[in-house]
């Protein structure tokens, strides 16, 4: 029975930590964390980027990567160099462990991003709007929210 308790509460945890954001609800949010325009990348540069990446999903873990660092939450933030997830060196230029960005608050994932995209690569550093949204005309994305 106790097993059982702790069993519910752990999922009561877990399950209040997820959050899948909809797609204008994200794109209202990174509006007003300053996001649009920001190193001259859309709102829509933004959004149709994080749907490859994540689908929305906060707790998103990405498959490891070939120098075997992993990818975090929302934004697929890089543990070799953005986070630390204490399996092997990290650069840690974000200077947060990789599960802050696992949880609903994104507000720390955001920041993060800023920095990535600050980075010489810009959003390059994201394969899923290299495939995906680079060069393409991003209108839909955004055109249903009211922003
Ligand atoms: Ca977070």
């Amino acid at each position: 029975m106790k097993a059982l308790v702790l069993a519910l509460l752990f999922f009561l945890v877990v399950a209040s930590e997820a959050k899948q954001f909809s797609q204008c609800e994200l794109a209202s949010l990174l509006k007003q964390q300053g996001m649009a325009g920001f190193e001259r990348v859309s709102l829509e540069n933004w959004i149709c980027m994080v749907a490859h990446e994540s689908s929305f999903d906060t707790q998103a873990v990405g498959r490891i990567n070939r120098n075997g660092s992993r990818d975090y939450g929302i934004f697929q933030i890089n543990s070799r160099y953005w986070c630390n997830n204490n399996q092997g060196h990290s650069h840690n230029m974000c200077n947060k462990p990789c599960s802050d960005f696992l949880n609903d608050d994104i507000i720390d994932d955001i920041a993060c991003a800023k920095r990535v995209v600050s980075d010489h690569n810009g959003m390059n550093a994201w394969e899923g709007w290299k495939k995906n949204c680079k060069g393409r005309d991003l209108s839909q994305w955004t055109q249903d929210c009211n922003l």
